[in-house]
């Protein structure tokens, strides 16, 4: 599973891009009105921050720039397609922990948004995300040519919708309710619903952007895939086996609410390995590319992505 690269290297690239989407968000969540828009309300605008800015990974940003910067695309506008694509996670995030699904205090390390707002205005900014999102990928600041913008949408819509994201949380409420143990395949079809499809979109909006041959899409896509089902099984091992401040939210509530995860159908040494074999798919599925600093870098966030701490 080596992949090359110093992981301070990675770890380095990670933070400036971890910078340059925030400072992108930072400029396209400020309270000046957009041609069409009326106003932006002010204390709406705070929360919407609030749930954005000054915390994350900023793992799927980083897969869309690095997957772009692979075919020599950088710039203005692959940030705006990144911090889009955050948007919709950082949407997620705020609804996910919401009275009415997980009903969580915590995340990224402080009180949710609905804690430090209020329930109705965390429902309005995962509104809002989620829209912005969009009108964001459609402006043609972020592409020149609409038939790329398009594309960027349609893909976003596909995996962050009804047959992904979303459909992957009405599974995930519903394997809540059960009354038998969740078997292996659903866990796994349910998880490359609701966690996998964004993450995978992450490395085909940067192919889109680039124009990719279907060949490169190809490979992209199994490496998408791989990384995806792999950063979910890490998340089911870190709630067992991590301490809520590492992981800057509560820990140990899967098992607590009857939640399908891969450590509770396949136990924890098989999930263990399952990630492990996932990562090494991921790296694999690369081989293709030339050594490029972009493709070994790729391989190393397949690493992270599996054996990360938080
Ligand atoms: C509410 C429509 C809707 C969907 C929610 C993705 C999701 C579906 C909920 C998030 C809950 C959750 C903890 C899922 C497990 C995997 C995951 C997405 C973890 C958080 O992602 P990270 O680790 O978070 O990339 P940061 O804070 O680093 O951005």
């Amino acid at each position: 599973m080596t992949s090359g690269i110093p992981a301070d290297d990675f770890q380095q690239r990670l933070t400036e891009v971890a910078e340059a989407t925030e400072k992108t968000l930072d400029q396209l969540l400020g309270l000046s009105p957009q041609p069409g828009e009326t106003l932006r309300p002010k204390r709406f605008m705070e929360a919407m921050r609030y749930a954005s800015l000054g915390g994350g990974k900023r793992l799927r940003p980083f897969l869309l720039i690095e997957t772009a910067r692979l075919f020599g695309i950088e710039g203005q506008g692959v940030l705006r397609a990144a911090s889009a694509l955050e948007m919709i996670h950082c949407y997620s995030l705020v609804h996910d922990d919401l009275p009415a699904l997980d009903n969580d205090d915590l995340r990224r390390g402080r009180p949710t948004t609905h804690k430090a707002f209020d329930e109705a205005t965390a429902i309005l900014v995962g509104d809002g995300l989620l829209t912005y999102a969009f009108d964001v990928l459609a402006d043609p600041a972020t592409h020149p040519d609409p038939a790329i913008r398009i594309e960027l949408v349609l893909a976003l819509a596909r995996s962050s919708g009804i047959g992904g994201m979303v459909g992957g949380q009405v599974l995930d409420l519903e394997a809540e309710q059960a009354k038998e143990p969740h078997t292996a395949e659903a866990v796994i079809e349910l998880q490359s619903m609701k966690t996998g499809a964004l993450l995978h979109y992450a490395v085909i909006a940067g192919a889109i952007f680039a124009g990719a041959s279907a060949q490169a899409r190809q490979a992209l896509s199994d490496y998408g895939k791989a990384l995806g089902a792999a950063f979910q099984v890490a998340d089911d091992i870190l709630d067992v086996e991590a301490d809520t401040e590492a992981l800057g939210k509560k820990t140990g509530k899967d098992a607590d609410r009857n939640k399908a995860t891969l450590v509770a159908s396949l136990g924890l040494e098989a999930a263990r390995k399952r990630r492990d074999t996932l990562a090494a798919e991921a790296i694999a599925a690369l081989d293709s590319f030339p050594e490029g600093q972009s493709a070994t870098i790729l391989k190393e966030a397949a690493r992270f992505a599996a054996t990360r701490k938080s």
